[in-house]
């Protein structure tokens, strides 16, 4: 294929209500929609999931946009790809920027699925045409907000309900979860807020009968990880220490886990999301696709990778209108029950409406092979 423009289209967009975790709160959502345009003038889009600041890790987006600008995007102009499962190789001398090659790469992946009249989910091997679906909620103020939140959701069908948690905020909070809803599948996520030294609160975890713990500890960790998962019964998942395969291949022969969250931009994009979702198969570890509070284009992308077959509990890849008033994709994405159908029309599998897009457009950067950024200085 020859892709002969990439367009970096920034959005702002804002979600209907601000999301905390134990690293913070977000309710603005700076968002890079990738589009990449071939010789006949086909697109295919990407979603840059980089958060505003280097909370989760250590990317963020005005950093992930200069990467994408000075070496993703370029060499994906210069070089003839034949198929998207070269451009991690293209991109591999430039270390890590994981969310940035993904996005890059996202959107070669959707145009090679749209060449080929095929759908994403096909074109990456998913079999499965519906996606069982969970949802992620945010710290509230109050332990009654969010067991009114649990409920709407639990009455909206989500296959699973995930809450944060960090220290102080735990057992107490999940015993009044339990009270009231019983044996719903319920799981924590800390995003890395303990150590070993809050071994009994960890433990203490354990009487609740969690489907698993995501992330406790520190990110990248693996060693404190395996040493906890031998002392306390809960499944350990980890999200934000796996951002490789080697990662995950380091996780699973540590026994620092017995489940992983998949983030196709925090371990680079579709092509190693596949690579570890084999190795993982192999080692009957089962895999959950994680969010990163996707618009359209991004939650499209969850949804293709969730269609492989190790992907067997469900997702963080909620409804587009648990998060915004209007999403930039036609049609937008619809949990009913906890179920989303996977469009097999072809790419991924929903049109990029521009027309919605633009209400939170900022601005579009092009790079052609005649318009190549070497140096960005105070620019
Ligand atoms: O840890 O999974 C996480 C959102 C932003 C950054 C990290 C995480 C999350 C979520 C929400 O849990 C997932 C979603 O609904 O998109
Ligand atoms: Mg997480």
């Amino acid at each position: 294929m020859k892709i002969t423009e990439i367009r970096l289209h920034q959005l702002l967009m804002k979600m209907k209500t601000p999301f905390t975790t134990s690293f913070g709160t977000q309710q603005d959502r700076f968002i890079t929609i990738v589009e990449a345009i071939d010789d006949s003038g086909l697109s295919g889009f990407g979603e840059c999931v980089s958060g505003e600041d280097p909370l989760y890790s250590e990317e963020f987006m005005d950093a992930s946009i200069i990467a994408m600008k000075k070496y993703f995007a370029p060499l994906v102009v210069q070089n003839e790809i034949e198929h998207p499962d070269e451009v991690w190789e293209l991109f591999k001398p430039f270390k890590r920027n994981n969310m940035a090659k993904a996005a890059i790469e996202g959107a070669v992946w959707d145009l090679h699925a749209k060449q080929k009249g095929m759908s994403l989910s096909e074109a990456i091997g998913g079999k499965k045409r519906q996606v069982e679906v969970g949802i992620s909620l945010g710290l509230e103020d109050t332990d009654e907000l969010l067991l009114e939140r649990v409920q709407e959701k639990v009455d909206e069908g989500y296959k699973r309900i995930k809450v944060k948690i960090k220290p102080g905020r735990d057992i107490d909070m999940i015993r009044k979860i339990r009270e009231r809803f019983g044996d719903i599948p319920l799981m924590a996520d800390a995003n890395s807020a303990y150590t070993l030294d809050d071994i009994e609160t960890l433990k203490a975890l354990d009487a609740f009968d969690l489907m698993m713990i995501e992330q406790p500890l520190a990110a990248g960790d693996l060693i404190d990880h395996a040493k906890l998962q031998k002392e306390i019964s809960t499944p350990v998942c980890l999200d934000e220490s796996i951002d490789s395969y080697e990662s995950a291949l380091g996780a699973i022969e540590l026994g620092s886990c017995r489940i992983i969250n998949v983030k196709v931009g925090r371990v680079g994009g579709l092509t190693q999301s596949i690579k570890i979702h084999d190795l993982a198969e192999k080692h009957d570890i089962p895999l959950w696709c994680g969010g990163m509070l996707e618009a359209g284009v991004g939650r499209l992308h969850n949804i293709a990778i969730t269609t492989l077959s190790n992907f067997t509990l469900p997702g963080d890849t909620a409804s587009s209108n648990r998060y915004w008033y209007e999403d930039i994709i036609t049609p937008e994405v619809v949990a009913e029950d906890g179920i989303v159908d996977v469009n097999t029309s072809y790419g991924i599998g929903a049109d990029v409406d521009f027309h919605k897009m633009n209400q939170y457009l900022k601005k579009t950067d092009v790079i052609t092979e005649a318009n190549t950024p070497d140096m960005i200085f105070y620019n």
